[in-house]
């Protein structure tokens, strides 16, 4: 029975390859640190779990995807993907049925296909990793669009992001912008136990600490955190003015400080946008933790099958 999906996750630090089967469970997986040669690095990972009852690849990588050609057309995170043709290549070596996305799109879709979004048509999907992403889901299908929600903008004279714009939510609410933050107040003085961490490396400071010195009642973390929210809620806010979706789906590293960062933002959520479209949206954390990724790219193949 040919029921079974490779899903790649193509990321800054690691590149995961899975063997993922149709109810989206994750039968075997590889974990590779992203090399120069990525490519060669995929292949090797594919080659040893591709078997006869592979339907095909589908892969998520973080950056903009020429939704005609299938390039990565631009990616301002991860610079050592752009112009490379993933699909092509793959489909050359394996002669199965290839796709690509944005990694934050095929999150969406393996929310729809196995995780928080199944019971909803409509929903707006939004990854806080290091950076942040987007996929929405209308009428049941991803709409083909690159839904760059990281990037829009909720600070007008604000932060420079890696984008050409300044003020992106992700510049705000990302991982990474919590983490810079906190470094920034520390530099500058700031009073805060975060000093002590890391072995008083504070260039070490991880997102992760950032939630549990807040859990211990520091207040810089704390302020950090609750600040990111406000901002991700005016994020959210536009998002739902304009999708008007049955469900916010969020997912990634941050989910994990969810009675801070997006209780703020459903607070903030709840004061900007309309509130006939917001009463009816659920917050809330996607369903695929660990093995989104993968299984997202692998609902690609997948989830399009059971669509056809
Ligand atoms: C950035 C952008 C998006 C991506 C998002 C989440 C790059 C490389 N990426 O906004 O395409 O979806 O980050 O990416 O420009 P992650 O690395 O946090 O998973
Ligand atoms: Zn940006």
């Amino acid at each position: 029975m040919i029921n079974l999906a490779i899903g790649i996750d193509i990321g800054g630090t690691n590149i995961r390859v899975a063997q993922v089967d149709s109810d989206g469970r994750v039968l075997k997986k590889i974990k590779r640190e992203t090399s120069e040669d990525i490519v060669k690095n995929l292949t090797d990972a594919i080659d040893e779990l591709i078997t006869e009852n592979t339907a095909g690849i589908g892969i998520g990588v973080a950056g903009v995807v020429d939704s005609k050609t299938g390039v990565v057309s631009r990616s301002p995170n991860l610079p050592q993907v752009e112009g490379i043709d993933f699909a092509g290549i793959l489909k050359e070596k394996y002669g199965i049925p290839v796709r690509i996305e944005n990694d934050a799109n095929a999150a969406a879709v393996g929310e729809k296909f196995a995780g928080a979004g199944r019971r909803f048509d409509d929903f707006v999907m939004l990854t806080l990793g290091t950076g942040i992403g987007g996929g929405v889901v209308i009428d049941g299908s991803l709409l083909p669009v690159a839904a760059e929600l990281g990037h829009i903008t909720v600070e007008a004279k604000g932060r420079k992001c890696l984008c050409p714009n300044s003020g992106c939510l992700e510049s705000y609410a990302s991982g990474r912008a919590i983490v810079s933050e906190v470094i920034e107040e520390l530099e500058r003085g700031a009073e805060s136990l975060l000093k002590g961490c890391c072995d008083g490396n504070i260039y070490k400071i991880t997102p992760e600490d950032v939630y549990n010195y807040a859990l211990e009642g520091d207040t810089l973390a704390r302020e950090t955190l609750k600040n990111a929210g406000k901002y991700l809620g005016i994020g959210i806010a536009s998002l739902v003015n304009i999708f008007s979706p049955q469900a916010v789906i969020i997912g990634g590293g941050l989910v994990g400080a969810w009675n801070i960062l997006v209780n703020e933002a459903i607070k903030e959520a709840n004061k900007r946008a309309f509130p006939e479209l917001m009463k009816n949206v659920e917050v809330l954390p996607a369903g695929l933790t660990d093995n989104a990724g993968v299984v997202g790219a692998a609902s690609l193949v997948l989830y399009s099958d059971i669509t056809r």
